[in-house]
């Protein structure tokens, strides 16, 4: 009968039809003193299949998100004991990033100040009690929806279109934040810099989708050789690779296999067979400065480059 009168009605159950297996992986964490509010919150949460964890004040609540970060939508009470609901909001954002969790409050009807305080001190949105079960499911499948699109651009703003590997951007970012941490350790940095040899051969010959497919084959070979190791695609055919190791011995090792391998097997990985090897430097230093560390290593690759190609130079 609803389907059939009311467009809107039906849209709304499609939506949540839809949602239902997504739900599956959203775990969401109900904050109540009152086990009856927890046990309806809960019951309503299980109704649209999302995995639900509990907690009856907030002391307890940050606990349960330490022990499980994959919790992404945290529904507080307001009123409990230890901690309110808006100082939870406040302990929430100083501990973890805004983009990884929604906060949704309850509040009471006779409390109108309480969900301006709630959204002021980070809470995404909030429920007014008594609330009907249809805007609760509206309001949570929302901001499931921005933080799945915001994980979605963070992915596509640190991930090479191409090859799918980390871009220029994750890698200088992320080696930095590592060694920053080492040179406390007095630990060394290692960055190899690898480059396709003769890659404008390649396009000229096989054109330049023959090119993308190189790029994208070596894509993977790079993601199973190094897979311990961070490796971007910088840019053209260009890749760096910042090692877990913290010495050279272990880099040499895995950069000669993987050389080796591609120069007898890089014919195999595309479907026109086209051959290729790859130039690379290592460079080591204990430092802060990613530039020179980079620095180095293009000065490695160069030396390999004018000595023949196909070689690594440390
Ligand atoms: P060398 O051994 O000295 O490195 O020679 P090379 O030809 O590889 O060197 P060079 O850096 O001069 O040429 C790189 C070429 O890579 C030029 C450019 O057209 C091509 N290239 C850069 N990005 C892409 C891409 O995304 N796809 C394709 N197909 N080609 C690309
Ligand atoms: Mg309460
Ligand atoms: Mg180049
Ligand atoms: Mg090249
Ligand atoms: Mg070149």
């Amino acid at each position: 009968y609803i389907i059939k009168e009311n467009k809107q009605a039906y849209h709304y159950l499609r939506r949540q039809l839809e949602r239902l297996p997504r739900n599956e992986n959203v775990k969401v964490l109900v904050v109540d003193d009152s086990m009856a509010s927890r046990n309806y919150v809960s019951a309503l949460l299980i109704r649209h299949k999302y995995q639900v964890l509990e907690a009856c004040d907030g002391l307890e609540a940050l606990a349960v998100l330490k022990e499980n970060p994959e919790i992404s939508v945290i529904i507080t009470d307001n009123e409990m004991p230890n901690m309110r609901g808006e100082e939870l909001c406040i302990e929430i954002r100083r501990l973890y990033s805004d983009d990884d969790k929604a906060i949704i409050g309850i509040s009471g009807v006779e409390n109108a100040n309480l969900s301006t305080r709630f959204l002021k001190n980070g809470a995404n949105d909030y429920l007014r009690k008594p609330f009907n079960a249809e805007e609760f499911y509206c309001r949570l499948s929302q901001n499931v929806d921005m933080l799945e699109h915001i994980q979605t651009i963070r992915r596509q703003a640190n991930t090479d279109y191409l090859t799918g590997l980390p871009n220029r951007r994750y890698f200088f970012d992320t080696v930095k934040k590592s060694l920053k941490a080492r040179f406390g350790k007095k630990q060394h940095g290692l960055i190899a810099m690898i480059d396709i040899d003769h890659f404008k051969q390649v396009n000229d010959k096989y054109g330049h989708d023959g090119g993308d497919a190189v790029l994208e084959s070596i894509g993977k070979v790079f993601a199973t050789h190094f897979a311990s190791d961070l490796v971007a695609r910088l840019g053209g055919e260009e890749f760096a690779i910042y090692f877990k190791d913290t010495k050279p011995e272990g880099c040499v090792e895995k950069l000669e296999q993987f050389r080796k391998y591609l120069e007898s097997n890089s014919s195999k990985l595309t479907t026109q067979k086209i051959a290729f090897t790859v130039s690379m430097g290592l460079a080591s230093q204990v430092t802060t400065n990613i530039e020179s560390l980079i620095k180095d290593a293009d000065e490695q690759l160069y030396q390999a480059k004018d000595t023949g190609r196909n070689r690594l130079v440390y």
